[in-house]
């Protein structure tokens, strides 16, 4: 391993100091004298056992203190911890590769388990948290074999991939497929076409991503090398909101009446799938079976080298504010488009949201924190003092795990509201010129209390309950029976009462005024598409006179964008992948409770399809 890799690594906040230290000193001869003699600890200490990649991406762990961190002074190895290690990237993968079919396993099971301490069920890919890191290349077939082991159907959404030809590999449960049944396989199986960047993949069955079924997806492609100028190091960094409770168990208090769109609030964030948590802020008689030796993610760094962080938000809720002490962070892409490096100091992710920014090691060679602060301004409450929303991990240029002693936080203060970036900041590296809209569509967006008295989503008046015949085997279906409600241009009728779904039957450029009438800020994602933000406001209605006039040079293009609380946002993209595609908010509990719709495209391909059937198979299990 390259000296002053990023390495990821787990330790113990409270390690820190001498006595600890020389504990884990003794791990480390123990996890070096094992590797030494080539025993195979057997304890999920090398990550080739449960990775789903096939590929030579990565290299061994050995030297990485990462094993170490995931081990106890008594050397016994948390084998759901996913070594991290493998999320720091080979630097020496070839992207210039001829394209070739890439075959991963994904098995999904709960496992009891304390990624901050906090002992609790967890849905887990291939047996650790969090999951495996997916990289291919552009142009290359992917098969991912997910066996689910669960009680419940599962399903996996690959997030911002086009899957053009491919909509009923987008694993989104109701819409492209029905779930994956307990005790099943399901072949996910596609190629990665005309993108390239920093990706990710989910469950989207219900609200269980927010259980653990998360992990990074990352695409190569030539265009790359000329950015690898720019770094020396390529990293990934998973950030998330944490609960202490399975998500279906705090759904029915979040959707019960009377409770005005009270979301969860987080008891944790996680980095690296990891954190301390401070026991002694549950009394003892909370049931939770909490430990005080949790860990802390550690970035190991050699100074004057430049990183590459892909910083994804796997969360169900919170957005971060991340921030390097002392450091600056040049952003070079959002959600898989590159951007005009622009410096800053803090970068607000929303749910879903991926940043890629470079950090240059150049300040004194000590250590500092690396700061992804949560945003409780957007929370209903603020979750003391279980909720500590100062997140962090260490950053070390001296491998050591001292807490630092002169790092120093931003003095610029934190946003006090959930938005991002502005998009004028953020220019797409290679221009592109938004063409003129064929046909523009107005939905509002709001909470309210509907049927049953469970407070629920709307748009425009309907709230989204996931269709037991996915939607996209109705369509075909019914464009194959030459039914012309299912070719019908705009609003469709053809789906039922709880699907709003707009309908462009051929390529077309297409225009969403998204109006929110929520108090509360919502990250909307656009599946098998990346859309252009013509405008946006945080307050007041687009002032319609402005449309003809709107700046088309070089909008800013991604998949997620947060719409601000009782704002607005003009969106433009090009329908012209064939299927099904969600546009939802992506926090977890709003998307539950309803706030979804779908566009459907291409009719003028989709009637000849015949869903596979395999696919088709699904529904009847
Ligand atoms: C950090 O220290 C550990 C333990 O001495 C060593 O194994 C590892 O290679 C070091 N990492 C770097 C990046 O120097
Ligand atoms: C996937 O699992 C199968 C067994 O079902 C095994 O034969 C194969 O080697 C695994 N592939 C990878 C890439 O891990
Ligand atoms: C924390 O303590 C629990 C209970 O003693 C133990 O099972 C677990 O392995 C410990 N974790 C670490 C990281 O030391
Ligand atoms: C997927 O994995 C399951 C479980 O290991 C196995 O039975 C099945 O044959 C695999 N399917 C494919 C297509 O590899
Ligand atoms: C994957 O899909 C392609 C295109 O439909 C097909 O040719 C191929 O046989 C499929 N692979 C597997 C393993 O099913
Ligand atoms: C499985 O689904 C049921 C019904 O929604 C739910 O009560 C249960 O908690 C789910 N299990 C997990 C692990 O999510
Ligand atoms: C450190 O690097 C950043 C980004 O490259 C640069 O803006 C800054 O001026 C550098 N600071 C020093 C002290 O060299
Ligand atoms: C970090 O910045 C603070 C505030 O500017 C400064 O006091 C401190 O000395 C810096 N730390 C280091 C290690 O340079
Ligand atoms: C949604 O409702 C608004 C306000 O009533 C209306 O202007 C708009 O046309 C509706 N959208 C669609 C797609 O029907
Ligand atoms: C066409 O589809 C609509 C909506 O699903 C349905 O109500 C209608 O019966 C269908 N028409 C025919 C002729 O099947
Ligand atoms: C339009 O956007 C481009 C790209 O961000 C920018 O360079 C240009 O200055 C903008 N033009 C106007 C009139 O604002
Ligand atoms: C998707 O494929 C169709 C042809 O099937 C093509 O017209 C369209 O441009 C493609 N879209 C994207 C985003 O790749
Ligand atoms: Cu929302």
């Amino acid at each position: 391993m390259q000296t002053g890799e990023l390495q990821a690594s787990p330790i113990g906040k409270r390690k820190y100091g001498r006595p600890l230290l020389l504990l884990v000193g003794a791990a480390i001869v123990f996890v070096a004298l094992a590797l030494g003699l080539g025993l195979g600890l057997g304890l999920g200490l090398k990550h080739h056992h449960h990775a789903a990649s096939s590929s030579t991406s990565g290299l061994p762990p050995s030297s990485n203190p990462a094993n170490v961190s995931s081990t106890t002074a008594t050397g016994a190895v948390q084998s759901w911890r996913r070594d991290t290690a493998e999320y720091n990237l080979d630097m020496n993968w070839d992207m210039n590769a001829a394209p070739t079919t890439r075959v991963f396993n994904l098995t999904v099971s709960e496992i009891q388990a304390a990624p901050d301490g906090v002992l609790r069920p967890v849905l887990v890919f291939n047996g650790q948290f969090p999951g495996p890191v997916i990289e291919v290349n552009r142009g290359d077939r992917v098969l991912v074999n997910v066996t689910n082991e669960l009680a419940n159907v599962t399903t996996v959404h690959w997030h911002g991939l086009y899957q053009n030809g491919t909509n009923w590999m987008d694993g989104t449960a109701g819409i492209t497929q029905c779930g994956i049944p307990p005790g099943t396989s399901f072949l996910y199986n596609f190629t990665v076409d005309r993108e390239y960047g920093t990706y990710w993949y989910h469950s989207h069955e219900s609200t269980q991503y927010t259980d653990g079924l998360v992990g990074p997806f990352i695409v190569h492609a030539p265009e790359e090398a000329s950015l690898r100028k720019d770094y020396d190091f390529d990293q990934i960094i998973l950030l998330q909101d944490w609960y202490h409770d399975l998500s279906t168990a705090l759904l029915p208090g979040y959707l019960a009446s009377g409770n005005e769109n009270a979301e969860p609030v987080p008891d944790n964030g996680l980095i690296q799938g990891t954190n301390f948590f401070n026991c002694s802020s549950y009394g003892a008689d909370s049931g939770y079976n909490c430990q005080n030796n949790s860990t802390q993610a550690t970035f190991v760094v050699a100074q004057n080298k430049r990183y590459r962080l892909r910083m994804i938000n796997t969360g169900a809720f919170g957005e971060f504010q991340v921030s390097v002490d002392n450091h600056t962070l040049s952003v070079i892409e959002a959600d898989a488009t590159l951007v005009q490096p622009v410096t800053v100091n803090r970068v607000p992710i929303a749910v879903a949201q991926r940043y890629s920014v470079i950090l240059h090691t150049n300040q004194t060679a000590t250590n500092y924190w690396f700061r992804a602060q949560m945003n409780t301004y957007c929370f209903t409450s603020n979750n003391a003092p279980v909720l500590d929303p100062d997140v962090r991990a260490l950053l070390t240029y001296t491998n050591t795990t001292d807490e630092p002693t002169h790092s120093a936080d931003w003095a610029t203060a934190l946003e006090l509201q959930c938005q991002d970036l502005s998009s004028s900041d953020l220019v797409p590296l290679v221009p592109e010129a938004a063409p003129s809209p064929d046909q523009t569509f107005v939905v509002d967006v709001s909470f309210q209390i509907g049927a049953y008295a469970l407070d629920k989503a709307y748009i425009n008046s309907t709230t989204w309950v996931p269709s037991k015949i996915p939607t996209v085997n109705q369509a075909i279906s019914g464009l194959h029976a030459d039914n012309s409600t299912f070719n019908a241009n705009g609003l469709s009728s053809a789906f039922g009462p709880s699907q709003f779904v707009i309908s462009v039957p051929e390529i077309q450029v297409i225009d969403v005024l998204v109006n929110s009438l929520d108090e509360g800020a919502h990250p909307f994602h656009l599946h098998g598409h990346k859309f252009w933000i013509m405008a946006s406001g945080s307050s007041g209605v687009f002032d319609w006179s402005t449309y003809q006039d709107l700046n088309t040079t070089n909008p800013m293009k991604r998949d997620t964008m947060t719409i601000d609380a009782y704002g607005w946002a003009l969106i433009r993209f090009v329908a012209d992948n064939p299927g099904l595609w969600a546009f939802h908010c992506h926090i977890s509990w709003h998307m539950e409770a309803g706030l979804l719709m779908q566009f459907q495209t291409r009719n003028d391909l989709m009637k000849d399809w015949t869903l596979p059937s395999d696919v088709a198979a699904l529904c009847n299990g």
